[in-house]
């Protein structure tokens, strides 16, 4: 008896980036069941609907201990009705009816496979399931024209979708690593991503290079890119050029968080040898043939950014994620601070200048936020 009021209320501030949110989630169900209608509007191209979810989950991952009844959830920010709605059903019913349908719905498993092909956005996979193609076969047998990302994705699909260890993301940092310095003496490579708060899978690998005298890394990434490609390593990539420095004439303010940076989606080959820290074997390449069942080695998705020094903690900050907490850091910049942060750089609208920085503790300083290591960023 009064078992209810005796359960404290939770409090926490309303941006993700004003929390600290570990790897420890103590309400896994409830976060699981937002975090999937986030995907299913995101995958309809919802994006309102998508972050409210995200926010929505993001609150109950930063939350002390599970949730046991949603007196305890009152003044909590960001649960809207809907994601109100979803929580109740599932402490009440033990499920959500709504994460239940959307599960099972044709529509959100065809989603979710053809968007499991590297290359295949949203809105190409909602095209295609006009077209009558739910599933992998039929896609094969309908036969749309693929572009070459899209052909590699479909090439690789078991591999990329089976989650990468933190073991196999070492392996490929070695490889990166002697790439980096054999083409640039001096620079240096980070992993980022989730692997840098200490995931301990992920979808992919991801790595910022920089050297400490600016300027040094023009040019780098198609150096890096061929020393990888003559080595064997890579099985699909697409460079795209900086243009930052080209579209920076205008008003001061950065018009998009899309990225200007020297960058590389990769489809990277790891092989037993990488794996087990050995030298790489030339012989291992087979040319043409595809080995039948067990291959000795596995295909992983490969991000490589690389970054001039001068914009390093802006890019370090802006790729090391999670993807609400640099979105919510964005928007309490924008709100909050009438600042706007980039992966590149952050610019006070209020003084009209960009403010400097050369570590993340200057940034969260910039932005009047106590630091967050990286560890305590996985809202
Ligand atoms: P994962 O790979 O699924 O385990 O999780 P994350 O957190 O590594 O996510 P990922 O690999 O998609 O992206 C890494 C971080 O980099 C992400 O938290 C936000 C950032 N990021 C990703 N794509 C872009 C982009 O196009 N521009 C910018 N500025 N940042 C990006
Ligand atoms: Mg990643």
């Amino acid at each position: 008896q009064g078992n209810e009021a005796e359960v404290a209320a939770f409090s926490v501030p309303s941006y993700a980036c004003q929390r600290r949110t570990t790897l420890e989630n103590h309400n896994t169900v409830l976060t699981d069941a937002l975090s999937l209608l986030a995907e299913n509007a995101e995958l309809s191209e919802e994006d309102g609907r998508g972050v409210a979810f995200r926010r929505a989950a993001a609150v109950l991952k930063a939350l002390p201990k599970p949730v046991a009844s949603m007196t305890q959830l009152r003044g909590l920010p960001c649960l809207g009705e809907h994601s109100l709605r979803v929580i109740k059903d599932i402490l009440e019913n033990g499920a959500s009816s709504e994460v239940e349908s959307t599960k099972q719905s044709e529509r959100y498993k065809a989603l979710k496979v053809l968007t499991g092909i590297f290359g295949v956005g949203a809105r190409t996979a909602d095209r295609w399931i006009r077209d009558g193609i739910h599933n992998l076969r039929q896609l094969q047998d309908s036969g749309p024209t693929l572009n070459r990302a899209q052909q590699a994705g479909l090439e690789h699909y078991d591999d990329l979708n089976q989650p990468v260890s933190k073991s196999d993301a070492d392996a490929i940092g070695e490889v990166v690593e002697k790439a980096v310095v054999s083409v640039l003496p001096g620079a240096h490579m980070t992993l980022i991503g989730g692997f840098r708060r200490g995931k301990l899978t992920g979808h992919d690998v991801d790595f910022l290079i920089t050297h400490p005298e600016e300027g040094r890394e023009v040019g780098l990434m198609p150096k890096l890119v061929s020393w990888l490609e003559s080595q064997g390593f890579l099985l699909y990539q697409k460079t795209t050029r900086n243009s930052y420095l080209e579209s920076k004439d205008g008003p001061a303010r950065p018009a998009s968080n899309m990225d200007r940076f020297e960058r590389c989606f990769s489809i990277f080959k790891l092989t037993k040898e990488e794996k087990r820290g050995t030298k790489h074997p030339e012989t291992l390449t087979e040319n043409g043939t595809k080995p039948a069942g067990h291959k000795p080695w596995r295909a992983v998705r490969v991000d490589l950014v690389v970054s001039p020094i001068s914009q390093f903690a802006f890019a370090l900050l802006g790729w090391t994620g999670s993807k609400l907490f640099e979105r919510e850091l964005r928007r309490w910049a924008g709100h909050e601070k009438s600042m706007s942060l980039s992966s590149h750089a952050l610019y006070d609208n209020r003084q009209s200048k960009y403010l400097r920085a050369t570590s993340e503790e200057e940034i969260f300083a910039h932005l009047g936020l106590e630091f967050v290591p990286p560890s305590e960023r996985n809202a």
